[in-house]
């Protein structure tokens, strides 16, 4: 017997893939046949829910190799002066839906795993270093407000900025937005930030709060507006194009990984909440130390199972690395399990994406689609005095930080300079060139242009003086103009003439 015949799922040779079983050639369909209904019924489940956000992405395989010595801060093997990890890497945009095009303004998503020997540890980042909200309860009224309205099914620039100018906290993150990092040239042409505070545990047992940095060695590029809307409706693929044919091609896209690292104490009065996802530590407080180079060498094979399956979560820490008070990255590490449990199945982590090299001794059993198991004499239950894996207290005290105590529902302490358009106005005015100040006013003036509501577009203008009293009046004077953009100014020369 050839064994190339198509067969069931169950391994069984079938007789056609061309004809339905039917009694006569033009008669009914048989219920009976039941590779048909296998294929119609197979087919109907072949997707899974898309991520409520970062739904569009691309991923690669890769190598980090750690150049740097961090040991003095952390145990972690991964970190270890050259050690070599294998990693799975993610790239996503944020509000669009799966069939969205890539080169929409959205912050753009920045996940790795890598697949260390003390178990799997999971970097999931942005583009940018900072948060549009620092506490996780307004995660999903910001999302509704970025996707679609109920009734049309069409996004809204009221909404959106409505959510903005409601939360000042947000200016910050709106600024990178409306900013070149709003539409790079590529993946392989931004750079990539854990974004949040992390924990960091030496060997001594000493912790640290740090920071990480993902700076892309391709050099940064952005598109600007009209290019990128060509490149949306000419190839909504555009990103997930450019990574594939350029690791097909052999340009191995590399990022040059660094930390800031900031000693245990010195969160109690830095003069940023070290701890607020919507600041940055300027360099000159804490600069950055080298720690190694990430490399994306391998395309997936097969993109639903190695990259749609993919289930990311800051929950994946190794010995060494931990969380810190950061509220939004608390409650992250409940929401990105959560998610993979529902998108993906209970035991995710048992399909080969996801799988760890580190051995899994758990007392978790069963659950839809279980694939591994234990010999039967093995125990399923701890404590046990049959031999099964006991837990490691040396690990008890690992993760640690002192807290308030009383249970209270309350805005995280204001630290000497803290201000939510402070940063925000620093990155306007003493990051971006007067091309990029000039290119910003333009995309703000485009997108506060949609808004419909008079009360929500003077609270925008207010936002941005907020942020800098000079752009504020700019955008002011470029709105009450009429004039959108630019380009479309130039149609009407000579009108009216
Ligand atoms: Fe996410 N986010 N997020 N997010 N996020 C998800 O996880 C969530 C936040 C980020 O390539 C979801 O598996 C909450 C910050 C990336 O597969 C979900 C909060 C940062 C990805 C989720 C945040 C991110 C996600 C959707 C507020 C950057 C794509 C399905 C506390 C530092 C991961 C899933 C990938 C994905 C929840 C805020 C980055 C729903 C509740 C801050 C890169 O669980």
């Amino acid at each position: 017997m050839s064994e190339n015949y198509t067969t069931s799922q169950t391994g069984s040779p079938v007789a056609s893939d061309a004809h339905s079983l039917t009694t006569g050639p033009d008669g009914v369909t048989a219920l009976h046949d039941r590779y048909l209904v296998e294929k119609l019924a197979q087919f109907n489940r072949e997707r899974i829910p898309e991520r409520i956000v970062h739904a569009k992405g691309g991923g690669a395989f890769g190598t980090f190799v750690v150049t740097g010595d961090v040991s003095a801060y952390t145990k972690a093997a991964v970190f270890q002066p050259g050690t070599e990890t294998q990693t799975l890497q993610r790239f996503s945009s944020v509000a669009g839906e799966q069939g969205s095009p890539d080169t929409w303004r959205d912050v753009r998503g920045f996940s790795v795993k890598f697949y260390t020997t003390e178990g799997n540890y999971d970097i999931v980042g942005n583009n940018t270093p900072v948060f549009f909200v620092r506490d996780a309860i307004k995660f999903p009224d910001f999302i509704h407000s970025q996707k679609r309205l109920p009734g049309s099914g069409l996004r809204d620039a009221d909404m959106q900025w409505d959510f903005w100018t409601l939360s000042p906290e947000s200016a910050h993150q709106v600024t990178y937005l409306m900013g070149d990092r709003g539409i790079p040239r590529s993946w392989r042409h931004m750079p990539g930030y854990g974004s949040h505070t992390y924990q960091w545990i030496n060997a001594a047992g000493e912790r640290f709060w740090v920071k990480y940095h993902f700076a892309a060695q391709q050099g940064y590029e952005s598109i600007q507006g009209a290019e990128a809307e060509a490149i949306a409706g000419a190839d909504a693929d555009y990103y997930r194009r450019d990574l594939y044919e350029a690791i097909e091609r052999g340009e191995l896209p590399s990022w040059k990984v660094s930390v800031q690292v900031m000693p245990y104490e010195d969160a109690k009065d830095y003069r940023f909440n070290p701890f607020d996802l919507t600041k940055v530590w300027p360099h000159g407080d804490y600069p950055l130390i080298e720690v190694g180079v990430h490399t994306l060498d391998t395309n997936p094979e097969n993109f639903f199972a190695q990259i749609e399956q993919a289930a990311f979560s800051p929950a994946n820490t190794v010995p060494g690395i931990d969380i810190s008070p950061d509220k939004m990255l608390m409650a992250r590490v409940f929401s990105y399990p959560d998610a993979q449990r529902y998108r993906v199945g209970t035991n995710y982590n048992e399909i080969p994406v996801n799988a760890p090299i580190a051995p899994v001794h758990s007392y978790t059993q069963d659950g839809a689609g279980r694939h591994g198991f234990k010999p039967a004499t093995s125990p399923v239950y701890a404590p046990n005095s049959k031999g099964g894996p006991v837990a490691d207290p040396a690990r008890a005290g690992e993760g640690s930080w002192e807290s308030d105590g009383a249970l209270v529902r309350a805005a995280a302490t204001l630290h000497a300079e803290d201000s939510d358009f402070g940063q925000a106005g620093a990155l306007y005015r003493d990051v971006f060139d007067l091309a990029a100040k000039e290119r910003f006013l333009e995309t703000l003036t485009g997108a506060i242009g949609g808004v419909q509501s008079p009360e929500i577009r003077e609270r925008a203008i207010q936002y941005w003086t907020n942020v800098d009293a000079d752009l504020g009046q700019a955008l002011r004077a470029a709105l009450e103009s009429g004039v959108e953009t630019p380009d479309e100014a130039a149609e009407y020369v000579g009108v009216t003439e």
